[in-house]
């Protein structure tokens, strides 16, 4: 989300005000501005309270802005082993839904295949659901019991 604050101040009070906006802002780099507002002829006669053009009184805008900073959740996809996946099926599900090399489908296959689960990647919501979707579709088709989940990270 991206912080905006506008506040409109008269020149007397600017300064100490935006020393409290600096120093209130511990987590992210500040942008301050101050936008003079369009400068006038003269007095204004129909707001006699304001802008003689001598100094005091004139307003200005202070923008304070936070850059959106907030990361996605992520979310690990783990296969599980069975007894009955053949090894060179779970080797083929690393390379062509996890995008993996031959040798690094090898060392995953076997490491849930010895420590009973595994990593096979770190995702966002939406792409971790995915790839369990199409591991669980795929493994349904070829009627292995193959089992794939995910878990907030
Ligand atoms: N344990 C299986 C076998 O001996 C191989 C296997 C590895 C199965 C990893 C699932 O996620 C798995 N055929």
């Amino acid at each position: 989300m991206v912080l905006t604050m506008l506040l409109r101040l008269t020149t007397d009070v600017c300064p100490m005000i935006a020393n409290d906006l600096l120093e209130t802002n511990e987590e992210a780099p500040v942008e301050l501005r101050l936008v003079p507002e369009p400068l006038r002829a003269g007095p204004n006669e129909d707001d006699p309270g304001k802008g003689d053009g001598k100094g005091g009184t004139e307003t200005g805008i202070i923008t304070k802005t936070r850059p959106k900073t907030k990361r996605p959740n992520l979310y690990r996809v783990l296969l599980l082993n069975d007894d009955y996946t053949p090894m060179e099926f779970v080797i083929l599900v690393l390379q062509d839904v996890f995008n993996k090399s031959r040798e690094e489908a090898v060392q995953i296959m076997l490491h849930v295949h010895q420590k009973g689960v595994g990593e096979c990647g770190v995702y966002p919501y939406e792409v971790a659901e995915t790839k369990v979707t199409r591991v669980m579709d795929t493994a349904r088709k070829n009627q292995h019991p193959l089992q794939c989940v995910m878990e907030k990270q």
